[in-house]
């Protein structure tokens, strides 16, 4: 069985640049879902995430089996509540919002889940889960109830990326949000990046090749594209020709 973590670690070893295409279940048409596929394994994408804040719609089984049958991408859930754990999926980032004070998403929730978990065979990824202000409000501030890092606060950020590295985590994601207005600072990718060994994911606001190549630049290993596919699924046709960032 393949370890998605290993490979991870192994990628970040050889400083190639990961990249994950979010779909959330809730803004997916079933109908189109294998032309979506078929656009996603054209792509450089290396991981399909799954989930969103608010997933109401209970097709997880059934969107993760047709995209099994349709990719041979690792599926990671990424879920925004104890409900969303499919066994068909490879892995799950097992999140806990350490920018924030909320306990629910700090540990209620994962308390919830761990008996589910135990049950199943998904590889659990512990995952430190930074929220980082964008400057308007976001599904994840609105449903967690807690306040982002202020973008300019570069030690507050460091010092909860090396917390939660201290704590176990076994990556740290920079999340500015889905569709923010702003993406994460490049300087805190730099700063966290630098200073933890520990992969590093970074997404929300990301809505161009350029915006991808700064991350990567700055440190990201790992870039997670949703809105930006959603809205256009021909967005990676030009990553095609592009240098930017490679699975090979
Ligand atoms: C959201 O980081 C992801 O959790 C992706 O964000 O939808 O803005 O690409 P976008």
């Amino acid at each position: 069985m393949t370890n998605i973590y290993n490979d991870i670690l192994k990628f970040k070893s050889e400083s190639k640049k990961l990249l994950a295409i979010l779909l959330d279940p809730d803004k997916v048409v079933l109908e189109n879902l294998v032309v979506l596929i078929s656009k996603i394994n054209q792509s450089s994408a290396t991981h399909i995430f799954i989930g969103g804040s608010q997933v109401k719609t209970n097709i997880l089984d059934e969107l993760i089996t047709i995209i099994k049958q349709n990719s041979n991408l690792p599926i990671v859930l990424f879920p925004g509540n104890p409900s969303q754990i499919s066994d068909k999926a490879d892995a799950i980032l097992f999140l806990s919002l350490i920018s924030g004070r909320n306990s629910d998403f700090l540990i209620e929730h994962q308390v919830k889940a761990a008996p589910r978990l135990k049950e199943i065979q998904l590889e659990i990824i512990s995952t430190g889960y930074i929220l980082v202000d964008s400057g308007s409000e976001t599904a994840v501030e609105r449903i967690s109830k807690t306040k982002p890092l202020e973008r300019n606060n570069l030690d507050l950020a460091l010092a909860t990326a090396q917390a939660g590295e201290m704590l176990g985590n076994k990556l740290i994601y920079l999340e500015a949000g889905s569709g923010a207005k702003r993406a994460v600072p490049l300087e805190m990718i730099q700063i966290v990046s630098k200073n933890t060994e520990i992969p590093l994911i970074v997404g929300g606001g990301i809505i161009d090749l350029h915006g991808i190549k700064q991350a990567y630049d700055s440190g990201a290993d790992i870039v997670v594209i949703g809105t930006a596919f959603e809205n256009d699924i021909n967005f990676f046709d030009i990553a095609l020709s592009s240098a930017v960032y490679s699975k090979d």
